[in-house]
């Protein structure tokens, strides 16, 4: 068997940690990097395709990798509570790392707009969940206050060591690839993650001279401030974790897609939700709708024309697992058929 590395120990040597940093892991990251040819030829075009499926993290979604960091040299330093803002999933993975830190976890979410499996995990990590009557970044703009008053660990990605954390997915590609793929394609709220995969890669080909990607980073058109370029006061979609209006990393997000020759765009509810049950239909990965914004983005860059992905490398990152939110699939109710407990209709279902 191999010996347990930790994320964070694996790449030591790129992150830019402090030497007081502990460690709190729940054994994150090295998640799968997954060919999806059907995918890709329903597409169109010839081209590979991978997912690299950052559901499969301990908590169901990438903040672990950021968590695990940001954790970890708040509870070197001494602090004994974290504080963050959150659409779900950074609540989630806050609850638990501080939960196995021994520290307490405040999170704020806006009321009535994170979807159930993201709650209940901050709740049964033991975190105290308050409810905002507001958006994500009202939410966010409190916890900044507060942090300025209070000795509180902020562990919202504002966190240099998020960044730091979330850079070792990048790693990971580039080590299972043996380069940058050509395409990076993910989804955008607040832009922690675009900010630290572009960091991540930059870094990486510093060191071995892996390439560089163009990165398609996605919005939901409801919440897409990066592309209207304005804040959106009152952000709606569909993918509630990237209900986001006023993005902490904007600016940063904006340099990533344009130094690396890519950009920033927006698909409708429609697209996401399509591309979520195709995604789920014909690889079986089953992702929460956020984390197929940036498939449902290069589906309608390649349709378009804009982008041809013809002989290239393309690699999706998918930041949650679809058990966060079941609701979205069960919403509309469920057209299950029902039968008696008899083998003669259940014969009749199948043959017909
Ligand atoms: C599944 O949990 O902002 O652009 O508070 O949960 O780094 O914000 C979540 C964001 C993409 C966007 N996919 O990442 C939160 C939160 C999923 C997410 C994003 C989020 P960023």
């Amino acid at each position: 068997m191999t010996p347990f590395t930790w994320l964070i120990d694996q790449y030591r040597h790129l992150l830019d940690l402090p030497p007081h940093t502990a460690r709190v892991t729940l054994h994150e990251g090295h998640t799968p990097l997954i060919p999806v040819p059907n995918l890709a030829k329903t597409l169109g075009g010839d081209f590979q395709l991978w997912i690299k499926y950052e559901g499969l993290n301990p908590t169901g979604s990438f903040k672990d990798r950021g968590m695990t960091a940001a954790i970890s040299e708040a509870l070197g330093r001494g602090a004994r509570s974290v504080i963050c803002a959150s659409t779900g999933n950074t609540a989630a993975s806050a609850a638990a790392y501080a939960a196995r830190a021994g520290m307490q976890a405040i999170v704020l979410v806006p009321q009535g707009k994170v979807a159930a499996g993201k709650l209940a995990g901050a709740i049964a990590y033991g975190a105290q969940v308050v409810q905002v009557d507001g958006s994500f970044d009202e939410a966010l703009a409190m916890v900044v206050a507060m942090t300025e008053k209070h000795p509180l660990a902020l562990v919202n990605s504002i966190n240099p060591y998020r960044i730091e954390g979330q850079k070792t997915s990048a790693f990971e590609i580039c080590d299972v690839l043996g380069a940058a793929p050509d395409w990076l394609c993910l989804p955008v709220g607040n832009a922690g993650n675009i900010t630290a995969y572009w960091a991540g890669f930059k870094q990486y080909h510093a060191h071995h001279s892996s390439g560089l990607p163009q990165v398609l980073g996605v919005q939901a058109a409801g919440s897409a401030p990066l592309v209207l370029g304005h804040p959106v006061l009152h952000p709606e979609t569909v993918a509630t974790a990237i209900r986001i209006g006023q993005p902490a990393r904007g600016e940063q997000a904006l340099q990533a897609a344009q130094e690396s020759g890519g950009r920033i765009i927006a698909v409708s509810d429609e697209q996401i939700l399509a591309m979520q049950k195709q995604l789920a239909g014909c690889e079986g990965i089953w992702v929460e709708p956020a984390s197929a914004a940036g498939l449902a983005g290069l589906a309608q860059q390649i349709e378009t024309g804009q982008l041809d992905p013809s002989g290239q490398r393309i690699v999706a990152v998918c930041t949650g697992h679809g058990m966060k939110d079941p609701d979205i699939i069960t919403q509309g109710g469920l057209s299950l058929k029902s039968i008696p407990a008899e083998l003669g209709a259940l014969d009749e279902i199948i043959i017909r």
